[in-house]
Order: C-alpha cells, then structure tokens, then sequence
C-alpha cells in the first residue's frame, strides 16, 4: 500500500496511527501541500480533488478521505466493531468529526500553523464552533473512557489526531481535564508519544 500524505497533517496522521498500530505494511509518499504537490497533473490523476490523504492499493483501487481510509483498514480489527450498532455509533463520531470539528480546529491550527498568522487571524465563526466541538467532547469524555464504543476505535484515532494539537489552533485544552486523560489514553495505546503543549504553551 502506498500512503500519499502531509505528515504535519491530522488527516494523514489518522491514515499513519491506523497502519502502524494494525501492523499494515506501507510506503509513505511525502506530498507537501504548501508546495502544490497535490495539485499536479500526477496527484490528480490519483485524486481529482487535490487533497492527502490518498492511498493507492494496487490494482486501480485508490481510496481518499481519511475517515473512509481508516475504516477501511480496520475492517476486522478491535478499531472497528463488528456489531451493527457499535458501527454506526463509531461512523456517528467520524461524521461529526468532519462536520463539526475538522473545519473548525484543524483550519484554525491551517491557518496559525501553515499561514503563520496569529490567534486573532481566526475567523471567529470557526473558533466559537470548535470550542464549542471541545464542549461537546470534555462533556462525552466526563462519562466514558473511549468516544464511541467501550475500546478505543478509529473514532478515538480521528478525533484524536487534531484535537492533540488544537492548541496549535489556538485553543486550550488545560482547563479541560478529560480530553487531556483522553489524549494519554490514545497516545498510550497507539505508542506515538505524549504531546505535552495543551495550552499553547
Ligand atoms: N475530508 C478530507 C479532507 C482532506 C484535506 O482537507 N486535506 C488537506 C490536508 S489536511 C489538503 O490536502 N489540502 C490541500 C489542498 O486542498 O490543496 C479528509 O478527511 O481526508
């Protein structure tokens, strides 16, 4: 499998934490969005959209979109149950994960990370909807150890993967205590390490 992505990207980070932690062999391309690498003739010959994640697994058979990715590779593992509800419970975070979230965090950490503005360079409409995203999960999180079914699945991964670094967004997660032990216990059962900068600090 080849994996085309942007590693300071969220969205192909969710693509690389699924892999390693199922032991699912792959190449990874390093394509650099601020480059316009995902906007050449070749990239769009894979998609059509211009954007990573992308993964090409032989054959003509080429997946985007980082949630369809994920749940794809975790077909018959403990990411992805097998009962019909726990499913859709899991595929109801990963929407909302593109809905209500993404939009919000990652573009505000876009546009401080990868435009070097400053916090007050957000648009306030996407920070009053991610803080809001932050409520929504502190509150889900108050209750229960994973988002979405009783291990963690690639709901926790998606989510995951920009809400450890929303403080490079602009948002702060210090006086939010169980999205922080939430991000520990994902860190800790996907071995990638501790992020330790939730305020931004
Ligand atoms: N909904 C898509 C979003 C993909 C996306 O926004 N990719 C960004 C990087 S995070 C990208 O490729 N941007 C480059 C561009 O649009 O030119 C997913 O989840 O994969």
């Amino acid at each position: 499998m080849k994996v085309y992505g942007d590693s300071r990207s969220g969205n192909c980070l969710k693509v690389k934490y699924v892999a390693d932690y199922l032991a699912i062999a792959y190449e990874w391309h390093e394509i650099d969005i601020m480059q316009q690498e995902s906007r050449t003739e070749a990239f769009l010959t894979l998609n059509p959209e211009g954007q990573v994640p992308v993964v090409d697994l032989g054959e003509g058979r080429v997946l985007s979109q980082s949630n369809a990715i994920i749940q794809f590779l975790a077909q018959g593992s403990s990411l992805l149950p097998a009962d019909k509800f726990e499913l859709a419970c899991v595929n109801q975070w990963l929407f909302w994960e593109q809905y209500s979230h993404e939009p919000y965090i990652a573009v505000c950490r876009f546009v401080m990370e990868y435009q070097g503005e400053s916090a007050a360079g957000r648009e306030l409409w996407r920070v009053e909807k991610g803080e809001s995203a932050l409520d929504s999960m502190e509150q889900r999180l108050g209750s229960q150890t994973w988002l979405a079914t009783q291990g963690m699945s690639v709901a926790d991964v998606s989510l995951m993967a920009y809400t450890r670094v929303a403080h490079e967004g602009g948002f702060d997660l210090s006086n939010r205590p169980s999205i922080k032990r939430w991000i520990a216990d994902c860190e800790r059962e996907l071995n990638i390490g501790v992020y330790d900068r939730y305020d931004g600090g």
